[in-house]
C-alpha cells in the first residue's frame, strides 16, 4: 500500500525552553526553515513564549495561538487535553526528550497511518552518536516507534542546521564594508568603535569575563566587545559601574564594553559575521559562529559531573587539533583547565589569523554533511515508506 503525506506534510515540533533561554533558538530556526524551505505545515509548540519573544519580538506572549512567519505557534501549557486523530501531524518531534502531552500520544496511536515520531536530540561531537542516531524505541504500550535523530559533525549523523543561501548571504555581507558599518551603526556603535578589534560575548555566568576585561583593558589595540542585555551581567556591571541595560558603555584603556538589546536571530548573525571574534554558547549561536567564518570560543552549557568537559574535549579534537592555544584557552573559558588566561589569551589571539583561515574549510566539509532540515525529511520520507510495505 503507497502512503502518502498530507499536503503540505504537517509537522509538530514540542520544545520545552531551560532556563529561560534554553533551546527554543534552535527549535524556531528549525521550525522556520522546514516551513519556507521545504513547504511543511509546522506547528511550534512551545511553553514559555516570554523566552521566545527575546529572539523573535513578534511573539505575542498572551496568545495561545499564532501564526509567525508562516508557523502555528502554539502555547504548550501544560500536559494535559484529548486530540482527535486529525489533529495530529505527519511528523511529530519532540525536542531533547521533552514529554509530549499523554492524550497527543494517545491520538497518535488512533491515527490509521502513524506518524513519525522523532526525539530531535542535543548537539556533541562524541562518536557513539554515530551508532545511536536513527535508532528505534517502541512504546511500551502503544503501537508507536520513536526514533533517535541525532544533529552532528560526521556523515553519519543529522548534521547541522543551515538555511540555503546562507553562505551566499555571508559572504555578501562580509565583502560589503558599508552595509557592516551601517549595521554596527543601527546597534549605536561610533566610527571608532566599529574600527576597533570587535568581540561579541555571548557565555553562561560562570564565565571567567572579568578575567579577560583586565586583559583587553590592556591590549595595544582598541577592543570593542558588545555584550547583550542580560549577559555576564555582574562582571559588565563592574567594568561600566552603571547598570548594564542596553545601550550603556564605557571605556577603560584599550577596552570598550557595549551592552546589546537582544537583537532578532537574522541580526545576531551579522554580529556574529561582523565581529573578529566570538564568544558563543550553549547549541544554536555555536552552530552560527561556525557558519559565520570567524574565530569563536564556546561555551557550552553546563551537565552534572562535568560531562560538558567530555563534550566540549570531542568538538575541540575535531576543530582545534591544529590550534592548541584555541582548545587551551576554551578548556579555561569552560573551567576544563586551571591556567594563566594571559597566556591563554596571548598564545589564541597570535593564532587567530590561522584559525580564521580554517574557518571556510570546516564549513564545507560540515556542509558535505548535508543540512539538518533535510537529512531529518528524508529519513522521515525512508520510515514513511517503510511503514507503507508493512502490512495493515
Ligand atoms: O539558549 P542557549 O543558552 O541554549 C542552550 C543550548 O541549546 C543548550 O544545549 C541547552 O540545553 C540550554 O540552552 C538550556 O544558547 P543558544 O543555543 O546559543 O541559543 C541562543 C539563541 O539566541 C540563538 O538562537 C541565538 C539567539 N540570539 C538572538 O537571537 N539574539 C541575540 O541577541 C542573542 C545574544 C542570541
Amino acid at each position: 500500500m503507497a502512503l502518502s503525506y498530507s499536503s503540505p506534510i504537517t509537522l509538530a515540533l514540542f520544545c520545552k525552553v531551560v532556563d529561560n533561554y534554553g533551546d527554543i533558538g534552535i527549535c524556531w530556526r528549525l521550525a522556520r526553515q522546514l516551513q519556507h524551505e521545504h513547504g511543511v505545515a509546522v506547528t511550534l509548540w512551545v511553553d514559555d513564549l516570554r523566552s521566545f519573544q527575546r529572539i523573535c519580538p513578534e511573539v505575542q506572549c498572551e496568545a495561545d495561538v499564532q501564526c509567525i512567519a508562516g508557523v502555528t505557534v502554539r502555547h504548550w501549557r501544560d500536559q494535559a487535553g484529548t486530540f482527535a486523530p486529525a489533529e495530529i501531524a505527519d511528523i511529530v518531534i519532540e525536542f531533547f526528550a521533552c514529554d509530549i502531552p499523554p492524550g497527543y500520544i494517545e491520538a497518535m496511536a488512533t491515527r490509521p497511518i502513524k506518524p513519525v515520531w522523532l526525539n530531535l536530540e542535543g548537539l556533541t561531537a562524541e562518536e557513539w552518536v554515530e551508532g545511536c542516531h536513527r535508532l528505534p524505541s517502541m512504546h511500551p504500550r502503544l503501537p508507536l516507534t520513536k526514533h533517535f535523530f541525532f544533529p552532528g559533525f560526521t556523515a553519519k549523523t543529522g548534521g547541522l542546521l543551515c538555511e540555503a543561501g546562507l553562505h551566499a548571504q555571508r559572504q555578501a555581507f562580509q565583502a560589503d564594508r558599508a552595509t557592516q558599518q551601517a549595521f554596527l551603526q543601527r546597534l549605536g556603535l561610533t566610527p571608532e568603535q566599529s574600527a576597533a578589534f570587535k568581540i561579541s560575548l555571548f557565555c553562561y555566568p560562570h564565565a571567567p569575563v572579568r578575567s579577560l576585561f583586565a586583559l583587553w583593558q590592556a591590549a595595544t589595540q582598541a577592543v570593542t566587545c558588545l555584550v547583550p542585555e542580560g549577559v555576564a551581567v555582574e562582571a559588565v556591571q563592574a567594568f561600566l559601574q552603571q547598570p548594564p541595560i542596553a545601550g550603556a558603555s564605557a571605556t577603560h584603556g584599550a577596552l570598550t564594553v557595549k551592552v546589546l538589546p537582544f537583537v532578532p536571530q537574522p541580526d545576531y548573525d551579522r554580529l556574529l559575521w561582523a565581529c573578529d571574534l566570538n564568544f558563543v554558547r550553549g547549541e544554536d549561536s555555536f552552530v552560527r559562529a561556525q557558519w559565520a567564518a570567524r574565530p569563536f570560543v564556546w561555551h557550552i552549557y553546563p551537565q552534572d559531573e562535568n560531562l560538558h568537559h567530555v563534550k566540549l574535549r570531542a568538538f575541540l579534537q575535531r576543530y582545534a587539533s591544529a590550534f592548541p592555544s584555541l582548545a587551551q584557552f576554551s578548556l579555561y573559558w569552560n573551567g576544563a583547565l586551571e591556567a594563566d588566561p594571559v597566556a591563554c589569551w596571548t598564545a589564541l589571539q597570535n593564532q587567530l589569523p590561522e584559525i580564521a583561515d580554517q574557518a571556510d574549510r570546516w564549513q564545507e566539509s560540515m556542509l558535505a554533511n548535508g543540512d539538518l532540515s533535510c537529512n531529518l525529511l528524508r529519513f522521515a520520507a525512508d520510515l514513511r515508506a517503510e511503514q507503507g510495505k508493512k502490512p495493515v
